[in-house]
């Protein structure tokens, strides 16, 4: 299988991640993928290559134009104002007050882009960001030329950026620009299977409306963890996409036979759908260690998870998002892409 990587990830460590109260190393950092790295290459999978230049149009067409020129400028804004430290929201439209009037002041800004202020900005994001969704981007040409699968190492990850706001460690929702450009490439129907532990809030929010982008997510409940705010099951798709989004939330200490099931029906519900091209967001946090999740999957239950989802046969792009048991991504990550290719 052929992997998609840029070492321009790095350009993305911030300091800082506010987490209990406290500002800890960011959980997402960059020694993560170094491990999926010395996996891919210890199970021979060597086929890893640099991503094409990163193609505008196809993110143009889902992002906000105010939100794209925010993240590129925002590092300079922050700095021309005379902000210390790195990008941190502190302010938030809430309950009672304009959510649409965006304030000229950045750190206004940065609390109008923002849903969750554990995340930072720093210099290196919006480069890093680039290198991530061009990752997917190759990938995605890749499979669209005739490959099986690909798989885009992205970093930072992408499914919990929505069309104008960040958070959750995600800029630019890699996911969601492969699901555009497999429509854009011929299929029909694309099917976004999210088995990251947490809910892919940004991904079921840019198709919620579309009948032409099936978004299915495995996750937390929203009522135990992030987001908190969406991702239960009643979210059903609205319009003309009512009946293209579907939530398995699970609550804690969900182990694989449960999981599984979900995985099972949410397959048989994607083939039944009639998907052509299949994007999955990889995440690896429903391990039983990570830090900051409350599943119980193992290492082998991951390489069961690709066989079955290797068994749809659709052609399949894989974009990296979460996992912070960092010793266990890459087993887990490789076990996934293992499993699908032996399926
Ligand atoms: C991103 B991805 C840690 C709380 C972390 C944000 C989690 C973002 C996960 N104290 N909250 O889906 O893996
Ligand atoms: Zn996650």
């Amino acid at each position: 299988m052929r992997i998609y990587y840029s070492e321009d990830h790095r350009l993305h460590f911030p300091q800082a991640e506010l987490s209990g109260g406290q500002f800890v190393t960011p959980f997402e950092r960059p020694s993560r993928v170094e491990y999926v790295l010395t996996r891919l290459r210890e199970r021979s999978l060597t086929d890893i290559n640099a991503p094409a230049a990163v193609d505008m149009g196809p993110i143009r067409t889902l992002l906000d134009p105010g939100y794209l020129s925010f993240l590129e400028t925002a590092w300079d804004d922050w700095k021309a104002e005379g902000m210390a430290g790195e990008i941190i929201a502190a302010n938030v439209p809430a309950r009672g007050m304009h959510m649409d009037r965006i304030p000229q002041n950045i750190d206004g800004k940065v609390g109008y882009y923002c849903h969750a202020s554990e995340t930072a900005i720093t210099r290196g994001t919006w480069a890093a960001a680039l290198s991530s969704v061009a990752c997917a981007q190759s990938a995605q040409r890749h499979v669209a030329a005739g490959a099986d699968a690909a798989f885009a190492l992205c970093r930072p990850p992408g499914h919990h950026a929505t069309a104008d706001q960040y958070g959750g460690y995600c800029f630019i929702n890699n996911a969601a620009v492969v699901a555009e450009m497999f429509r854009n490439s011929g299929a029909a129907r694309v099917a976004v299977l999210d088995i990251d532990f947490h809910h892919g809030n940004g991904t079921q929010t840019i198709f919620y409306d579309r009948p032409d982008v099936m978004f299915v997510s495995l996750h937390g409940a929203p009522q135990e963890t992030y987001p908190y705010f969406i991702g239960y099951a009643d979210e059903k798709g609205a319009g003309a996409g009512e009946g293209a989004n579907l939530n398995y939330p699970m609550t804690a200490g969900t182990g694989y036979d449960l999981w599984a099931q979900a995985l099972d029906d949410a397959i048989a519900r994607i083939t039944a759908w009639g998907a052509q091209a299949l994007v999955v967001s990889l995440g690896v946090d429903a391990y039983k260690d990570d830090p900051i999740s409350f599943f119980k999957l193992e290492s082998d239950d991951f390489t069961d998870a690709g066989r079955r989802i290797g068994r749809m046969r659709l052609p399949t792009v894989f974009c990296m998002e979460g996992g912070y048991a960092i010793e266990a991504v890459g087993v887990n990550t490789v076990n996934v892409l293992e499993g699908f290719k032996d399926a």
